[in-house]
């Protein structure tokens, strides 16, 4: 008898709950172009990418000649946008190819560089916007088989980075300004957001047609990459918020299959496509398109709420806006080796990868401030790479010294704004069981493993608890951020004095 009641309360409060959370859950859309998973993906391929930690992205091209600068005249524009730029007419610009001859290029010094650099992947511009290709592609007349130089850039860069245990994903734009069935498609209007199944996107028949050719074209070079280049891990797109490709939901998306089934693991950014009702990267249910999220430099998060538990990486460039070569530094604010070390341990503190770009010059050279950059990171790597790589977020809370990651049961405290004390005081998180506590129960700084004093950092309102770590003084004379691998323990409260003092 009393078990049925209860059966009854029971049934009742569910059916209840649910009903209530019907209500609350926003209605979804139902879509076929959209996310097809969601949710992190959990095969090893992208377990593997999750552990990067850093990585490295080469824009290179014909733009690298002019380098941002024409007849005596620089600009201020992205250099790799440099045919857009007003100096140079587009029929000097197309010409450029022919003079491309990187006599002083050589993969295996750039994939040595970034190994000691510290980098898991790099991703490679195979084709910018002005359609120019690395690889002799068959489908176009404009690439490196035309070019002086002649030898296969794309091949060279796989094979060398490969070597190096360093993974190769390739960039490749949708934009193309070097097909004639390339179109941007009409400007999307407000209107034609909410109408997107009217959206036209295209001026004229003729054109319609052509884009055919545009897009046969597209799929034929990414199956190109894809078959010349089996050791390529994914695909990093870019230029496709055109109309015309936005529209093609149906078609990328079957295209993106394709892909996915010839390169099996295959890992494609969420900048490919759009769904069927027109919303890019994010789908119109809020979902990630495809598996990572592909941050820029100005959407670097701060909070983990901000990734939306989302896979993620993020492209930064070295000046302000430039990815391209460009010959004078002097228009932005250049970051130091130290601003890119703190925004990548940011990233990893928030479950990303951070990926740091490099443009070389028309010659093939990587340019000193950025070889000066690639050592200072490298260094740094080398004594705290533990920080960077195969970590997630950690269970601390972030604090105003740093940032923290952790593997296992190893967190990891960067220190980047060291006290005035030289104590790093260390919050740690409450025990779920309030008779227990936590205690810092090692900690050892990675560039210097002895000398570590740990004192109670007292207690609260909230009834946190912290601990002071004390900074050796060989570790406050180098003076740049530092990392500190703390275990924590669970004890007794009673238990925390003993243990304090046995660790001092
Ligand atoms: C694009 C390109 O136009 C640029 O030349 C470069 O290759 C870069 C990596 O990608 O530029 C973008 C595109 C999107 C954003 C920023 C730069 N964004 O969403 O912040």
């Amino acid at each position: 008898m009393k078990r049925s009641v209860l059966f009854i309360v029971l049934f009742c409060v569910t059916t209840c709950f649910q009903g209530f959370a019907q209500q609350t859950t926003k209605e979804r859309i139902p879509l076929k172009h959209g996310a097809h998973r969601i949710g992190k993906r959990t095969d090893a391929e992208m377990q593997h990418w999750r552990d990067y930690g850093l990585g490295q992205f080469i824009h290179w091209g014909v733009y690298a000649i002019p380098g941002g600068q024409w007849n005596g005249k620089t600009s201020t524009y992205a250099a790799e946008w440099f045919r857009s730029s007003g100096l140079i007419t587009k029929e000097e610009y197309d010409n450029l190819y022919k003079q491309f001859d990187p006599t002083s290029f050589d993969a295996k010094q750039w994939a040595r560089q970034a190994k000691q650099m510290g980098v898991k992947y790099m991703i490679f511009t195979t084709k910018h916007h002005d359609g120019f290709c690395m690889w002799p592609s068959k489908y176009t007349d404009y690439t490196i088989a035309d070019t002086p130089y002649k030898n296969d850039i794309v091949k060279e860069i796989v094979d060398a980075y490969s070597a190096e245990g360093i993974d190769v994903y390739l960039y490749f734009s949708i934009i193309d300004w070097s097909h004639p069935g390339y179109t941007t498609g009409r400007s999307i209007t407000a209107k034609d957001r909410k109408n997107w199944e009217n959206y036209n996107p295209f001026e004229n028949e003729e054109q319609k047609q052509k884009y055919e050719e545009f897009k046969t074209f597209t799929r034929n070079q990414l199956m190109e990459l894809l078959t010349n280049y089996p050791r390529t891990k994914g695909l990093w797109f870019d230029g496709s918020w055109d109309g015309a490709w936005m529209k093609e939901a149906v078609w990328v998306d079957e295209l993106g299959k394709e892909l996915r089934t010839m390169h099996p693991g295959l890992i494609i950014g969420s900048r490919f496509r759009a769904d069927e009702l027109g919303a890019r990267h994010i789908d119109s249910n809020g979902d990630l398109i495809d598996d990572y999220d592909q941050r820029f430099e100005r959407n670097l998060p701060s909070t983990l709420a901000e990734t939306g538990g989302n896979d993620w990486d993020c492209v930064m460039t070295i000046p302000e806006n430039q990815w391209g070569y460009h010959r004078d530094w002097s228009l932005s604010y250049v970051k130091t080796a130290y601003d890119l070390i703190e925004m990548m341990v940011k990233a990893n503190s928030l479950d990303g990868n951070f990926v740091i770009n490099f443009g070389p010059d028309g010659k093939g050279n990587i340019r000193p401030e950025e070889t000066k950059i690639a050592q200072e990171i490298g260094d740094w790597m080398t004594v705290n790479k533990d920080a960077v790589c195969g970590v997630h977020h950690s269970i601390l809370e972030k604090q105003e010294w740093g940032y923290s990651t952790q593997k296992g049961d190893n967190i990891y405290l960067s220190v980047f704004n060291k006290p005035m004390n030289n104590q790093v005081r260390v919050k740690v998180p409450k025990s779920k069981n309030n008779d227990m506590i936590f205690v810092i129960e090692k900690a050892e700084f990675l560039s210097d493993k002895k000398n570590v004093i740990i004192k109670d950092g007292g207690r609260d309102k909230s009834g946190s608890y912290y601990y002071d770590i004390a900074i050796p003084e060989d570790i406050q004379k180098q003076n740049i951020p530092f990392v500190i691998l703390i275990k924590l323990k669970e004890v007794n409260k009673g238990e925390k004095a003993s243990y304090q003092q046995a660790l001092t």
